[in-house]
């Protein structure tokens, strides 16, 4: 198709194993530096990792930003396939500026040849695209599950911004306004875009056309609607109120309608926030292991 070519021409697309699917067999390295979150969404339970990009139920061990570019290096000495070092929680990497800075800055100083990734609620956006793109990142996700505010109140019950918390539709409108204008921000900065959109079967399955159409308009590269994970013993809301998943049939129609304009990503695995390996592998725990895995 079309969307594959693109995807194939473009090189900085092409070695990093999220925006393209032929990229397998590069590795990722997900560094959990940033614990705190400025919203709150109903599929998060915020004793576990960012639901935006995670597995619910995980726990990520935090690191300050030495300690996770020193994970980076011995992983990357175990692991030479591995070509992105993402931050993705546990919480919002914009909600903790400093910390992610400081952590892409001293990973950029170990090695050139790698990809920085940041994947983020889009809150702060607008007000860190010029640093991120100066430390060096490329690759951005932003997660934006509507661009309705009527929607996004069932959504995100409250927003805190400028020093105050802001709830129901305000709270949503600003928070999709402040996505918006960040993602046209990181585009004209020239990072590659790609929006993540939870689906949620009854809430957002209607509107993804609508958030697609949207986000290709601002300069998106790359849509993944994710599927929601609903289970009630993760504690999210969505779960305690009864939410369910979308089946198999609700993701493909949704990928279907949202592909009308924006190339779709259906291979994502929902990672943890201190993910390492291909994706799909979980070798989280490989710089505590004596001797390295069989199967790397
Ligand atoms: Fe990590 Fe995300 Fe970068 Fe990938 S994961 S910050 S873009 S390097 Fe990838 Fe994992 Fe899906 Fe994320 S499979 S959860 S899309
Ligand atoms: Fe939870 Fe992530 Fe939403 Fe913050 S942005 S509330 S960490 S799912």
């Amino acid at each position: 198709s079309t969307n594959d070519s693109v995807v194939e021409l473009n090189p900085k697309m092409a070695t990093h194993p999220c925006y393209s699917k032929q990229a397998h067999q590069y590795a990722r390295i997900h560094l959990p530096v940033a614990p705190a979150c400025n919203i709150q969404c109903n599929y998060c339970n915020r004793k576990f990792d960012c639901s935006n990009e995670s597995r619910p139920g995980v726990v990520s061990k935090l690191l300050a930003p030495a300690q996770a570019a020193e994970r980076y290096r011995k992983v990357k000495a175990r692991i030479p396939e591995t070509k992105v070092v993402g931050i993705a929680g546990p919480g919002d990497p914009l909600a903790n500026p400093a910390s992610t800075l400081a952590t892409l800055k001293a990973v950029a100083k170990l090695e050139d040849d790698i990809h920085l990734c940041v994947s983020t609620n889009g809150l702060n956006l607008v007000d860190h695209a010029k640093a991120l793109r100066e430390v060096g990142v490329e690759h951005l996700t932003i997660t934006i599950n509507c661009i309705d505010a009527d929607i996004g109140a069932q959504i995100y019950p409250w927003i805190y911004f400028d020093h105050r918390r802001l709830r129901g539709r305000q709270g949503a409108q600003t928070l999709i306004d402040r996505q918006l204008a960040g993602l046209k921000a990181a585009a004209e900065q020239g990072m590659l875009v790609k929006i993540n959109t939870v689906l949620i079967p009854g809430i957002n399955d209607h509107h993804v056309a609508a958030v697609a159409s949207e986000v290709k308009r601002l300069g998106a590269a790359l849509h993944n609607v994710m599927p929601l994970i609903a289970e009630a013993e993760h504690g999210t809301y969505f779960g305690l109120m009864g939410q369910r998943s979308p089946t198999e049939e609700e993701l493909a129609k949704a990928r279907e309608e949202a592909g009308v304009s924006m190339a779709q990503m259906s291979h994502c695995q929902q990672c943890r926030a201190d993910a390492v390996g291909r994706l799909g592998q979980d070798c989280s725990d490989i710089d505590q292991d004596a001797e390295p895995a069989a199967d790397l």
